[in-house]
C-alpha cells in the first residue's frame, strides 16, 4: 500500500521561502552531516545555550549498558538559558508568557524582564523553605503563571522538579511524592477549567498525610476559597513572595550538564509510573534545536501549544523549548469548548497566535461541530499547524488543513515520547512535503529503524513494517527511571539489545516516510495520554466487589482509544449499574477521571493461556463489538469460557457470577 502522490501535501511556496530550512534538499543534506558526523552536529546544536563552562566530550553513550552522558565537563542553568540571557541580551520587554485565563476577560502578559524577577523571588522563597540543589520539589498547579515560574525557579536553583498534571487523584499524587521523595510541595487552592472549580488543595491534604518526606506546602490562591490549612506545614504563596526579606535577585546554580533538570512520571505496560529523569544539557539543546526547526520559529511568532504543563509537551514546548529560544509563549488555563467551541480561534484572534500547536483528539471534538465555528473567526495570523500525542487520522488532518489553515498553512504531526524529550520524527514544515497521517521523515540527529519480534532488522527500499526503534542516542533521550536504573535498561533496551525501544510500532513507506500505527505493548493512548493497563486493573480490583479485571482499548471516536474493562465480582455481588458506576468511580479515585473505563462488563472468567497470561487479542475483539471472529483460542486453558465471556458481553444469558 504505498501512498498515492495525490496525498503529498508540498510546503507552500511563500512558507518555505521564509523558513529556516527551506527545502528538501537542504534538510537531507542536514540529516546526512548529523548522522556521519553526530558529535561536530550536535556540538553545533549545543552552541545555540550559554554554557558558563564548555563540555570536554560530546558524547559517551551506550545503549548495550544504558549508560548516556551529554556534554560532560559542560555547567549550565537552564533558567538562565530561558530568562536571564535574553534580558542580559537587551530584550527585556519582549513578552515571554502571555496568559489566557479560563474566563475569557482574564488574561496577564509577562515580559521576559518581569518574568526573571518573579522567577528569581519564587526561588529565593524557595531557598527560605529549605530547598537546595538536588531536593525533590512537587509540582500540583493548574495552568497559571505560576506553574511555569516554578518550574523555572526550580531549574534556578538546582532543584530537581516533577510536576503532577492536575487531574490526577490524591492516590497517583501520593505515590508520585513519596517515590520522588520530595521535600516540598507547590499547590493551589483550587483549579478552574471550564467555569468549574476543581478542589486541589483538598486532593493534595490527602496525598501528603501520607508522604513524611514533605516538609511544606506552599499555596497560591487561584479562587480565594476557603481552603483548611495546616499550621507549620503550609504557606500562602503570595504572603511568601511579599515578605520584605524576599528579594528580586538570585543566583543561577551551575549545573554539570548531567545533572536532573526533572523527573516526569509516565504509564508503562507494567507495575506504578515510571520517574522518567531528564538532566540539564541535553534536554534543553534538544528542546531548544527541536522548537527551533519544527516549529520554525521567528522573532515576532506568537506560539501557542494547548498541552498542559503536567505533560512532557508541556515541559518542552511551553516552557523550555519557547522561552530557550526566546519566543512568546502562549499559556491557556482552559477547555477548547468553554465558553463555546470557538474559544481556541478566539483566542488565536485575540493573541494573533502565528504558530498553533495541539492534539488530536482536540481537534476531533471540535471538527464534530462543524466548519461555521471556525469559519466565524479570522484566523489570519496562522501561519503553522502543529499535532502530537496519537496518530492523526488523515480526515482530522485533512480538515485541520483546509478549514483551521485555511489550506495556507503547513501542518507539523510530531512524534516523540516523554521519554525522548524532544521530537524526533516530524516534517520540517519548509522543508517536507506533508502526507496527511504520516510523522514523515526524522529530525536530523535521529535514526530510526524497524525491527521484527525476534530482533532482526527489517530493512528494504518498498514498504516496511515493525517494531520501533531508534539506533543511536539523541542529547534529550531520558537518562534513567528515577530510583530504578535496572528498570530503565529492562523497559527500553533489554528487548532489543543495542537499541532504544519505543514501544511504538510503525510503518516506513517506499517514501521512507515514517507511520507511527500505536503501541504494540499494554499502554493506552486515551485523549494523547497514555495509560497503562496495568495500572487500571489495580485500580479497579480495590473495589471490595471485584476480584479480577482486564483492560483493553477500543477504537473511540472523540478519544482516539476508550478503555473498556471485563470484571470478574466476588461470589454473591449484584452485577448492576450501581456496581458499574463504583468501578469507574473507583478508577477515578486511584488514578483520576481521565483513566476512568468508558465501558465495563461483568464476566464469569477471563480467557487465559495455560501459563495464566490473559489473551488481550479476544478482549480486544470483543471490546470493538466482534464476538464471531476471535482468532486462534486453542492455546487457551479453558476455550469454554470465551462462549460465557461473550455471552456476558452481548448480553444474550443472565450472568452469575462464579466463586
Ligand atoms: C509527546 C507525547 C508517547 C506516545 C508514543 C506514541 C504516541 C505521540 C504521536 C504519537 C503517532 C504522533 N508523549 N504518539 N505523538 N503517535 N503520532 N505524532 O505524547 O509519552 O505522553 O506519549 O504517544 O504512541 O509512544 S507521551
Amino acid at each position: 500500500m504505498s501512498t498515492p502522490s495525490r496525498d503529498l501535501v508540498p510546503p507552500p511556496a511563500a512558507f518555505a521561502a521564509r523558513a529556516r530550512v527551506g527545502s528538501l534538499e537542504r534538510y537531507r543534506q542536514l540529516y546526512a552531516e548529523s548522522v556521519t558526523n553526530p558529535e561536530g552536529f550536535w556540538a553545533r546544536q549545543a552552541e545555540r545555550l550559554h554554557w558558563s563552562q564548555k563540555w570536554t566530550r560530546v558524547v559517551d553513550a551506550d545503549f548495550t549498558t544504558a549508560r548516556i552522558r551529554w556534554f560532560e565537563g559542560g555547567k549550565l542553568n537552564a533558567c538562565f538559558n530561558c530568562v536571564d540571557r535574553h534580558v542580559d541580551a537587551g530584550h527585556g520587554n519582549q513578552i515571554a508568557i502571555l496568559w489566557e485565563g479560563d474566563d475569557p476577560g482574564h488574561d496577564e502578559r509577562i515580559t521576559y524582564r518581569e518574568l526573571q524577577r518573579r522567577v528569581a523571588r519564587f526561588a529565593n522563597v524557595l531557598k527560605k523553605h529549605g530547598v537546595a540543589k538536588g531536593d525533590r520539589v512537587c509540582i500540583y498547579l493548574p495552568m497559571i503563571p505560576e506553574l511555569a515560574i516554578s518550574v523555572l525557579a526550580c531549574a534556578r536553583i538546582g532543584a530537581i522538579h516533577s510536576v503532577v498534571f492536575g487531574g490526577f487523584s490524591a492516590h497517583s499524587l501520593r505515590d508520585r511524592i513519596q517515590d520522588a521523595g520530595a521535600k516540598l510541595l507547590i499547590t493551589a487552592d483550587e483549579g478552574v477549567r471550564g467555569g468549574k472549580a476543581v478542589p486541589l488543595k483538598r486532593i493534595a491534604d490527602e496525598a501528603v498525610a501520607e508522604c513524611p518526606s514533605i516538609t511544606r506546602v506552599l499555596v497560591k490562591q487561584r479562587t480565594g476559597k476557603w481552603v483548611p490549612t495546616v499550621d507549620g506545614r503550609d504557606a500562602w504563596i503570595d504572603e511568601e513572595l511579599a515578605h520584605p526579606a524576599i528579594g528580586d535577585d538570585c543566583p543561577c546554580e551551575p549545573m554539570d550538564a548531567e545533572d536532573p533538570l526533572f523527573i516526569l512520571y509516565t504509564s508503562g505496560s507494567t507495575g506504578k509510573p515510571k520517574g522518567v529523569l531528564h538532566t540539564t544539557g541535553g534536554y534543553l539543546v534538544g528542546a531548544s534545536f527541536t522548537h527551533e526547526l519544527v516549529f520554525d520559529h521567528q522573532p515576532g511568532d506568537v506560539y501557542w501549544c494547548t498541552a498542559d504543563v503536567g505533560w512532557v509537551t508541556g515541559h518542552s514546548y511551553i516552557v523550555y523549548g519557547p522561552l530557550a529560544n526566546r519566543a512568546t509563549t502562549l499559556m491557556f488555563e482552559g477547555v477548547p469548548t468553554f465558553p463555546d467551541v470557538g474559544r481556541f480561534w478566539d483566542v488565536v484572534d485575540k493573541h494573533q497566535v502565528s504558530v498553533f500547536y495541539t492534539a488530536p483528539t482536540a481537534l476531533r471534538a471540535l471538527m464534530q461541530h462543524g466548519d461555521a465555528p471556525v469559519l466565524q473567526r479570522s484566523r489570519k495570523s496562522l501561519r503553522l499547524l502543529g499535532s502530537v500525542g496519537e496518530p492523526i487520522n488523515p480526515e482530522v488532518w485533512r480538515w485541520y488543513h483546509r478549514v483551521v489553515g485555511d489550506s495556507r498553512c503547513p501542518i507539523v504531526d510530531t512524534w516523540w515520547q516523554t521519554e525522548t524529550g524532544a521530537i524526533l520524527i516530524a516534517p520540517l514544515p519548509g522543508a517536507t512535503p506533508q502526507k496527511p497521517g504520516s510523522a514523515t521523515l526524522p529530525l536530523p540527529g535521529v535514526r530510526p529503524l524497524l525491527v521484527d519480534d525476534e530482533g532482526r532488522e527489517v530493512k528494504g527500499d518498498g514498504e516496511l513494517s515493525g517494531n520501533l526503534c531508534i539506533a543511536a542516542a539523541w542529547p534529550s533521550i531520558m537518562r534513567s527511571v528515577w530510583g530504578d536504573p535496572q528498570r530503565f535498561f529492562d523497559t527500553y533496551f533489554k528487548r532489543f539489545p543495542g537499541r532504544y525501544f519505543t514501544g511504538d510500532g510503525a510503518r516506513r513507506d517506499a517514501d521512507g516516510y515514517w507511520w507511527i500505527t500505536g503501541r504494540v505493548d499494554d499502554v493506552l493512548n486515551v485523549s494523547g495520554h497514555r495509560i497503562g493497563t496495568a495500572e487500571v486493573e489495580s485500580a479497579i480490583v480495590t473495589h471490595p466487589a471485584c476480584a479480577e479485571a482486564a483492560v483493553v482499548g477500543f477504537p473511540h471516536e472523540i478519544k482516539g482509544e476508550g478503555i473498556c474493562a471485563f470484571v470478574i465480582v466476588k461470589a454473591g455481588i449484584a452485577t448492576d449499574a450501581a456496581l458499574e458506576q463504583a468501578v469507574k468511580d473507583a478508577v477515578r479515585r486511584e488514578i483520576g477521571a481521565i483513566a476512568a473505563p468508558d465501558r465495563v462488563h461483568f464476566v464469569p472468567g477471563l480467557p487465559k493461556t495455560r501459563s495464566g497470561k490473559i489473551m488481550r487479542r479476544i478482549l480486544r475483539q470483543l471490546a470493538r463489538g466482534v464476538t464471531d471472529d476471535l482468532g486462534d483460542t486453542t492455546t487457551l486453558a479453558d476455550p469454554a469460557i470465551v462462549t460465557q465471556v461473550v455471552a456476558a458481553v452481548t448480553g444474550r444469558t443472565a450472568h452469575p457470577p462464579t466463586a
